[in-house]
C-alpha cells in the first residue's frame, strides 16, 4: 500500500494506520481497550502475553471488533509452521506474525498455508538487541519474504532511517512498525519513512484514556 489513505466519511474512520498490540494479559481489560479504541484502529495485533491468558477464543471475539492480527513470531520447520497458522485459521485470524530468519521453506509452507490470511514477515525488530544478528541480514530478508508472496513485513519506527531503506527494497510490500511511543520512535516521522501502519501497544493500553490515545495516533497519521 502506498500513498494517502481516504479516512473519514462523515464521523466515520473507515481507514486508520494504526495497529493497536493489545498486550494485556486479562480478558476483561483486552476486551474493553479493544471496544473503546476499535474506531480508530486498522487492526488489533494479539501475541503470547494475552493468549496464554485469556485462550485462543479471545482472538474470535477481538474479531467482532476489528481483523485480528496473531503475532506469534513463528520460527520453526515447515510442518510445525503449518499447524500453527491453521490454528490461527481457525480462529478468525486475519493475519500472522512469522519470522523470516528460518528461511524460504518454513515461509513458503506459512504462506500457503495461510491462504487469504496475511502473512507478516519480521525483517528487523525495533529494540537494541536487533542489531546483534538481525540487522546485517535485513535486505535478504525483505528481499526472500518478497520472493515467498508475503503480504508485508515488519520493521523499526525505533530506526526511521533503516525504515527508508527496508522500503526502498520492499516495493509495494505493507510494512508494519512498531516501536511508536514507549520504545522511542514517533508516530508521523515512521509513516512519513516508509511504514504503511503503526504497532502501538503501552503507549495506548497503558493511558489513562486509550480511547483518546488511539485517536491522537490516528490523527497523527491520517493525512501523511
Ligand atoms: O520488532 C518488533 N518489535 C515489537 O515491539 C516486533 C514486534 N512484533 N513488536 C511487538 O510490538 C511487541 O511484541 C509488542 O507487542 C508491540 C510493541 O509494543 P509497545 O512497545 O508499543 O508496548
Amino acid at each position: 500500500m502506498t500513498g494517502k489513505l481516504k479516512v473519514e466519511e462523515g464521523d466515520r474512520v473507515i481507514m486508520s494506520r494504526v495497529i493497536l498490540a493489545l498486550d494485556v494479559i486479562d480478558e476483561k481489560t483486552a476486551m474493553k481497550i479493544a471496544e473503546e479504541t476499535a474506531p480508530y484502529l486498522h487492526a488489533i495485533k494479539v501475541g503470547w502475553p494475552l493468549v496464554m491468558n485469556a485462550g485462543m477464543d479471545v482472538v474470535r471475539k477481538l474479531s467482532q471488533l476489528k481483523p485480528v492480527i496473531c503475532d506469534f513470531k513463528v520460527a520453526d520447520i515447515p510442518n510445525t509452521t503449518r499447524l500453527i497458522v491453521r490454528g490461527a485459521k481457525e480462529y478468525g485470524a486475519y493475519g500472522i506474525i512469522v519470522h523470516t530468519f528460518v528461511g524460504h521453506d518454513s515461509l513458503e509452507a506459512a504462506v500457503n498455508e495461510a491462504d487469504d490470511m496475511k502473512v507478516y514477515a519480521v525483517t528487523e525488530m525495533s529494540h537494541p538487541g536487533a542489531l546483534d544478528f538481525m540487522q546485517p541480514h535485513t535486505e535478504k530478508m525483505v528481499k526472500i519474504a518478497m520472493k515467498y508472496g508475503v503480504t508485508g513485513i515488519i520493521a523499526p519506527a525505533t530506526r526511521p532511517s533503516r525504515l527508508r531503506e527496508i522500503r526502498k527494497i520492499a516495493g509495494n510490500l505493507e510494512i508494519l512498525s512498531p516501536g511508536v511511543g514507549t520504545q522511542g520512535g514517533k508516530a508521523r516521522e515512521a509513516i512519513e519513512n516508509g511504514a504503511d501502519y503503526i504497532i502501538v501497544g503501552r503507549s495506548i493500553y497503558k493511558e489513562d484514556n486509550p480511547k483518546e490515545a488511539a485517536k491522537k495516533l490516528y490523527e497523527e497519521t491520517k493525512y501523511v
